[in-house]
């Protein structure tokens, strides 16, 4: 058995958060022999939910499981944390605005990503899932500036597996027939699902289906996917998103399949000709607890509107957080 390594989890005894401990402490993101001590963050008026859940877990008898943390203090959560994943975020209220609600995040980011900064390990590896989940990502990194940037994605693997599967169905294959996926951009509903590079068993995904559906169906249900299930649910999605989340990490840690790419919210370098200063999702291949932006795809022009329709959405974000971020990283 390896020695135990520290998963902070934020927004614990939410509805992710809950269903996310559970797949942790069984082994499925970190492997069967990988013993964990989780931290789990919440607001205070939470911490008595989150003593329940903590209850539950050690019911469980999970033998990877050597320790619980709850705390409300940022400080306590990250320290020396190995792994870390943000879900806890303000949720949008009525009659809020969408500069409102990315203030808000950036108060929440801003401060855990200082707590990251300070008190984590050099090598932390923190997957933010909390909306909008590319901006709140940027604030936290750009909160920890001794940290590698690296060091910081955000979650589009949701949308990822969202497109993997409507493929399949299509195509009447399975999931894993389906290859080189792309979701590029943000995580609303201005991504865009790439089948350009994409195979079904082998052969190219577009001389499968034909072009009418996956420009006028495919990608709009792609993108409107979580609305639908919220529509027909009444909540957001929580099961999905959690078996995206432990792929993301999965992937990132123990490494992506030979034959495939994952998409990945990273810190645009200007490949593809995004520029530097977002969070983009890009295809990337994972190896050794690394992630590389996939190079040398060629991009076609109804791929390159749609690449800079939602990298503006990410633009827009960004400014209306800017001088937030920029009075946060000077203070
Ligand atoms: P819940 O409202 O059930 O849970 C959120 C939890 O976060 C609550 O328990 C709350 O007390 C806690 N919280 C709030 N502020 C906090 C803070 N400052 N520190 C620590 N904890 C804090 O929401 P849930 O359904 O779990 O969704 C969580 C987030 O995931 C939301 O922002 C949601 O929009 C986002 N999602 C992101 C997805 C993605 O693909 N990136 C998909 C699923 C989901 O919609």
């Amino acid at each position: 058995m390896k020695p135990p390594v520290r998963v902070v989890v934020t927004g614990a005894a939410g509805q992710i958060g809950y269903a996310l401990l559970f797949r942790i402490a069984s082994g499925e993101m970190l492997g069967a022999d990988q013993p964990v001590i989780l931290h789990l963050l919440e607001i205070t008026p939470a911490l008595s939910v989150l003593e329940g859940v903590i209850m539950e877990l050690k019911d469980c008898a999970f033998f990877l499981l050597e320790g619980c943390i709850a705390t409300d203090d940022p400080n306590v959560a990250f320290k020396d944390a190995d792994y870390a994943i943000l879900v806890g975020a303000m949720p949008r209220k009525d009659g809020m605005k969408r500069s409102d609600l990315l203030q808000a995040n950036g108060g929440i980011f801003s401060t855990q990503g200082r707590a990251i900064n300070e008190h984590s390990n050099r090598n932390v590896k923190v997957l933010v899932v909390g909306n909008p989940a590319n901006t709140n990502a940027l604030i936290a990194q750009q909160n920890a500036p001794d940290l590698d940037p690296s060091c910081f994605t955000a979650m589009v693997r949701l949308d990822h597996n969202r497109a993997l599967s409507q493929l399949a169905e299509k195509t009447s294959t399975n999931s894993k027939d389906v290859k080189k996926v792309i979701i590029w951009g943000n995580h609303s509903t201005t991504q865009y699902p790439d089948l350009h590079h994409t195979t079904v068993c082998g052969e190219p995904a577009l001389s499968k289906v034909d072009k009418e559906w996956y420009e006028n169906s495919f990608i709009n249900d792609v993108q409107q996917r979580g609305l639908a299930v919220i529509k027909s649910r009444g909540v957001s999605s929580v099961a999905s998103a959690v078996s995206a989340a432990i792929g993301h990490m999965r992937s990132w840690i123990l490494g992506t399949d030979e034959d495939d790419w994952v998409s990945m919210a990273v810190l645009s370098d200007g490949s593809y000709g995004i520029a530097p200063g977002v969070f983009y999702g890009y295809p990337c291949i994972c190896k050794d607890g690394q992630y590389e932006i996939v190079q040398g795809l060629e991009i076609n022009d109804f791929s390159r509107i749609r690449m800079n329709a939602t990298e503006e959405d990410l633009r827009s974000e960004r400014s209306s957080i800017e001088k937030h971020l920029i009075s946060i990283v000077t203070e």
